[in-house]
């Protein structure tokens, strides 16, 4: 089962440090809860937390500071610990278990200071007033803000149309079996073509380019898979879906088609959809409507473009010629060339075809907060179901370059800053998803009996 229980396993917060990593903070996560409010979440600040660290029969809580942030996750440690990092310990702070200061008042709940401090400390209450001069706490409506944020207006039952991932070119519909998170668990009306008693199911997120309301494939021009029965083929069978649900959709940003637009031919580099890790040599090969084109990698495409791809024209995953050079990125070039020897300008002859000029590409770029080596929580686009353990570990321009931890680099997956399929460390437990630890990695519990195990590298892919 993926949603449900943790992984037992695994801890962000041991992981981090063996891996002496940080985290990026939540606030370079536009989609993830709390995004605007994480800027008043800073180390240093106090916070009310259960004591475990008293033998006492009823519950009795006290004072900590964030020592360390990592996503959603806080290093903590008991007021009174002064620089004693030895019972500090990871907390999340979207669990409901951390609560502003004042909150034991307001509650009538006992601040009890730990037992272990070794401190001689006469007069708790006095020091307690010194610390908390000048502190900041959790911000009052910090969960009223999260409830809010975790809301959806996507609705189970809800019918789109989605890129089918057997055959990219086109898409298929698909109804919404459950919501995580704002992820989206999709099942294909049509499952003729699946295995009996296999139910063929797609995860993607609300905001992901791959799904679209339904009506769009025929109103854009894109292929759609054929209804297999006759409940999809019936008119009727847009029942369910109100009129307004296209505004639940992420619109891509509107573009302007003065001073010309990409044609049909023209050659560019492009993010491979199948091989998330190459941007390759690439064609504009149809164009739709709304701005949408069909891109293909160049050397793969079948004969029957049944491998294009459409990509929107302000999509990033599309880029200028030239961009990989620029940027030492390795392009990946048609079968039969040598990259050593590519170059666009003798390829561009060779082929007869034009380049789609730089000023089409969206170039906004309001920058990030991502560095190289940070970590995060990323969806293998190739198996969306699988939310991983994750490094960035290059950042060119918006585009980050996400490796799983502990698999082959040939895994790694260029994706767009603002993607919805990267989350801040912590996010599947908030979520109750289960993160895919990396592979190999000894638990924590192993950990404990056997100390320093080599780390093991996972399979290769299938
Ligand atoms: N089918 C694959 C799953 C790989 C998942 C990797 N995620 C980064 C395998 O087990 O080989």
């Amino acid at each position: 089962a993926v949603s449900g229980a943790q992984d037992a396993g695994f801890e962000w917060g041991a992981y981090l440090e063996k891996e002496t990593s940080l985290a990026a903070s939540v606030s370079c996560f536009r989609h993830a809860p709390l995004c605007d409010q994480w800027d008043d979440i800073t180390v240093g600040m106090k916070v009310e937390v259960l004591n475990t660290n008293a033998v006492l029969p009823s519950k009795v809580y006290w004072i900590a500071t964030v020592i360390q942030l990592a996503g959603y996750k806080a290093l903590l440690r008991y007021e009174g610990f002064e620089h004693d990092s030895s019972h500090d310990f990871w907390c999340s702070l979207v669990s409901g278990e951390l609560n502003p200061i004042g909150w034991c008042a307001m509650t009538s709940k006992l601040l009890v200071p730990p037992q272990d401090v070794k401190q001689n400390i006469p007069d708790w209450k006095e020091y307690l007033m010194k610390k908390l001069v000048g502190t900041n706490t959790l911000p009052v409506d910090f969960y009223l803000k999260l409830a809010e944020s975790m809301r959806t207006s996507f609705r189970i039952s809800m019918r789109v149309e989605v890129v089918d991932p057997k055959h990219v070119s086109r898409t298929r519909f698909a109804f919404v079996d459950s919501i995580i998170g704002g992820r989206l668990r999709l099942v294909f009306t049509d499952q003729t073509d699946a295995p009996e008693n296999v139910t063929s199911d797609f995860w993607c997120h609300m905001w992901s380019p791959l799904v679209h309301p339904v009506g769009w494939s025929s109103r854009v021009g894109h292929a759609i898979k054929a209804p297999g029965n006759s409940w999809e083929a019936s008119p009727s069978s847009l029942r369910g879906n109100s009129d307004s649900t296209f505004l639940l959709f992420k619109k891509p940003r509107t573009v302007y088609m003065q001073g010309g637009f990409f044609e049909e031919g023209m050659k560019l580099e492009a993010i491979d959809p199948l091989n998330l890790g190459n941007i390759c040599v690439a064609t504009v090969h149809k164009l739709l409507l709304d701005g949408y084109l069909m891109v293909g990698i160049d050397g793969t495409t079948s004969k029957d473009g049944s491998d294009w791809f459409c990509y929107h024209a302000s999509s990033h995953a599309i880029l200028p010629i030239g961009f990989c050079k620029k940027n030492n990125i390795p392009l990946t070039v048609p079968p039969g060339y040598d990259p050593l020897t590519f170059t666009w300008e003798k390829y561009l002859k060779e082929t007869k075809a034009k380049s789609a000029p730089v000023h089409l590409f969206n170039a906004d770029y309001p920058g990030h907060g991502f560095s190289p080596n940070m970590k995060l929580e990323a969806v293998d686009l190739m198996e969306p179901r699988l939310v991983c353990v994750a490094t960035v570990k290059r950042c060119v321009g918006r585009l980050l370059l996400i490796h799983f931890d502990g698999w082959d680099d040939e895994y790694d997956q260029w994706v767009d800053h603002q993607s919805p399929d990267i989350y801040p460390v912590g996010w599947c437990e908030l979520m109750g998803y289960q993160l895919q630890p990396p592979p190999g990695l000894v638990t924590n519990q192993e950990a404990r009996n056997k100390k320093c195990k080599p780390f093991m590298y996972g399979k290769k892919k299938k």
